[in-house]
Formats: structure tokens, C-alpha cells, sequence
């Protein structure tokens, strides 16, 4: 199997984080470098987005969560799923809450505090949005616990470049009291890095925040 993938994004990162924690044999590749014009790369993923897996007869799976999915199909030896139908629900309702309401809410943060001219208004009613989605979360999480405590499961190699970008926000934005009322939430940081797996994508990501860093500073000069 192969992997299309890049250290920062977090969709790609949730894969890795699945197949670390697995052990599965994957080559884990960077796309080339104009991926999202090449005529070459459309052809694997006509939805020209990152990650991609493909496996060894020529099946392309695409979409983070699906690849996620797949991988606990096709390889269940290592188990990413809690064993009753319950704790799987639970299981998917945060990585759903995850996504929805606080990945979401996010990302154009990033966008909206980038510019020279910030709109304040718009900012102050994303963050509102983003704080609603983590009132869920915290709700949902035990701090100190995985997702689903006592076991590794799927909701954390999602929760894991999740919370990796709620860090990035915070210092990008200087928002550092972002997670003041989310203690459940910031401690998440501490039970990803003591995972061996989870710990591995979020050095990952921190050398391609690094990386992306130094290019924009060259790109500024
Ligand atoms: N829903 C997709 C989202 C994947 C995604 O948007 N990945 C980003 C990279 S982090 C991407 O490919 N963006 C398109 C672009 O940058 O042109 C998934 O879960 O895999």
C-alpha cells in the first residue's frame, strides 16, 4: 500500500496515525509538488485532495475517514474500534463532534487572521462558533483519558491533528486563553504525545509546521 501524504495536513495525518498505530507496512510518500494542477495526480484522485491511499492491485481510496474505515476492514488484527456497538457510536459521535464543530469552525481561522485587513466581527462570530463546538467536546472527553478511556480507538487518531491545529491556532491568532474553559480538551495534547502512534504524528506535524514556518518567513523577506 501507498500513501499520499503530507507531515501538516491534518486529514493525512489521521491516516498515519492509524496506520502507526496498527503497525501496518505503508509507504507514506509526499505528492508532487504541483499535485494540485498535475494532469498525473488527478488521475489517482480525481477529488485532487490529500491524502489518498492506494493499494497493491491499483484501488484508490480517498477521503480521510474512509480510508480510516477501510484500514480497520481490511486489517482488524490491531483494533481501532471498541468491541460493543455502543462504544462505537461513542467512538463515532466524537470523531463526528470533532469534525463538525470544532475542525470546521477552525480552519477559516486561520484564513480570517492572515490578512492585513481582519474583519473583527466576523472573526469574534467564528470563534464564537469554533467555542460552541468545544463546549461539546469537553463534554465528551475525560481528561487524561483517550477518547473512549482504556483504549486507543479511531476518535483519537482524529482528535490527535484535531487538538495539533487548536495549538497552531492558538499561537498563529495569539490566542492563548482559547482553551481557558476546555480543560479536558487542552490536556488532550498531553494523552496524544504519550502515545507512541498519536506522539509520532504530532512530531510529524510539528516538523511540517516548522517547515511551512520557515517557508513563509523566506517568502516574506
Ligand atoms: N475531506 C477530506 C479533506 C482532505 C483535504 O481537504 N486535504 C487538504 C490538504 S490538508 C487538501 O487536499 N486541500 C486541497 C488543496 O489544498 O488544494 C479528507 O478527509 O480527506
Amino acid at each position: 500500500m501507498k500513501l499520499y501524504s503530507l507531515p501538516l495536513s491534518p486529514y493525512a495525518a489521521r491516516v498515519r496515525g492509524s496506520i502507526y498505530a496498527k503497525g501496518l507496512a505503508v509507504e507514506i510518500v509526499a505528492p508532487p509538488a504541483d499535485w494540485r494542477t498535475s494532469p498525473e495526480y488527478r488521475a489517482i484522485n480525481p477529488l485532487v485532495r490529500i491524502p489518498v491511499l492506494l493499494l497493491d492491485d491499483g484501488t484508490v481510496i480517498a477521503e480521510s475517514s474512509v480510508i480510516v474505515e477501510y484500514l480497520e476492514d481490511a486489517h482488524p488484527r490491531v483494533s481501532l474500534r471498541p468491541d460493543t456497538a455502543e462504544g462505537l457510536a461513542r467512538v463515532r459521535l466524537i470523531t463526528q463532534v470533532a469534525d463538525l464543530y470544532v475542525m470546521q469552525p477552525m480552519m477559516p481561522l486561520f484564513y480570517m487572521f492572515d490578512g492585513k485587513q481582519k474583519d473583527e466581527a466576523a472573526i469574534a462570530t467564528q470563534i464564537g462558533k469554533l467555542k460552541e463546538g468545544l463546549n461539546h467536546l469537553e463534554a465528551m472527553l475525560l481528561k487524561g483519558e483517550y477518547a473512549f478511556p482504556g483504549q486507543l480507538t479511531s476518535a483519537d487518531v482524529w482528535l490527535t491533528p484535531v487538538r495539533f491545529s487548536l495549538d497552531g491556532l492558538m499561537s498563529f491568532a495569539k490566542l492563548p486563553r482559547l482553551l481557558d474553559d476546555h480543560q479536558a480538551v487542552a490536556a488532550y495534547a498531553e494523552t496524544a504525545k504519550k502515545d507512541a502512534a498519536l506522539g509520532r504524528v504530532w512530531d510529524e506535524m510539528t516538523e511540517g509546521l516548522a517547515e511551512m514556518m520557515a517557508a513563509r518567513a523566506i517568502r516574506a523577506a
